[in-house]
């Protein structure tokens, strides 16, 4: 059997809120998480695309809502969903005036759209335990509907020992793991985002 791949993956807009963003007329997978744990990298890996979505060393890159219209090919048939790269929680060198806008807007964008599918909560693996993290969690866990999956993916895996690969497997079994530096780990990310938006129950 074919594996699932993205053949085309393009930028479509940005926004600075729910107000200005698309129609809801797409499934949607978001990608959050904190400041430079590899969101927009995860995305370009993802897709195949080296600066698709800009990432940086320095944390703030991404700073407003960005769709990318995508496609997916599997068994011939053709899957489009639209990709959504999210500034990172907690940053703190902006003002704080504009951090509470952003975390407005940014909030009310999780809640209440009515597209998002699927909720890719990234964490970086050298802090599996970070409670800014564990924070998220329990927030999404409040308002997740029925029809949204959320997934654990832990990025930066390159970055570890095999002693604490084994750990990071045994304390967060279900998790996936990513490297964005290898480009490692993507096939089960792929398949968990058609399994939940098509029901393509046969991918693992
Ligand atoms: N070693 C390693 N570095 C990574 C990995 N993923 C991302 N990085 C690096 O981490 C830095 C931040 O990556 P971004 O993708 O820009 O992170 P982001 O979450 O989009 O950051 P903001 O947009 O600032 O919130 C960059 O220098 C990336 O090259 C990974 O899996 N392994
Ligand atoms: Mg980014």
């Amino acid at each position: 059997m074919n594996n699932a791949r993205v053949v085309e993956s393009k930028f479509i807009k940005s926004a600075q809120s729910i107000n200005d963003s698309l129609p809801e007329d797409m499934s949607e997978v978001v990608f959050l998480g904190r400041s430079n744990v590899g969101k927009s990298s995860t995305l370009n890996g993802l897709t195949q695309r080296k600066n698709l979505a800009k990432s940086s060393s320095t944390p703030g890159k991404t700073q407003l809502i960005n769709f990318f219209e995508t496609r997916y090919i599997y068994n011939e048939k053709d899957y489009p969903v639209r990709f959504v790269d999210l500034p990172g929680f907690g940053y703190a060198r902006v003002s704080k005036t504009l951090k509470e806008v952003w975390q407005k807007n940014l909030v009310e964008f999780i809640e209440k759209r009515v597209s998002i599918r699927v909720f890719i909560h990234l964490r970086d693996a050298r802090h599996p335990k970070a409670k800014i993290d564990e924070d998220v969690e329990n927030y999404i866990s409040e308002f997740i509907r029925a029809d949204q999956l959320y997934i654990t993916v832990f990025t930066k895996y390159d970055k570890l020992n095999q002693k604490e690969r084994a750990k990071l497997k045994k304390d967060f079994p279900k998790s996936i793991k990513i490297s964005n530096l290898k480009k490692d780990g993507y096939e089960r990310v792929h398949n968990q985002i058609l399994k939940a938006i098509f029901g393509l129950e046969e991918l693992s």
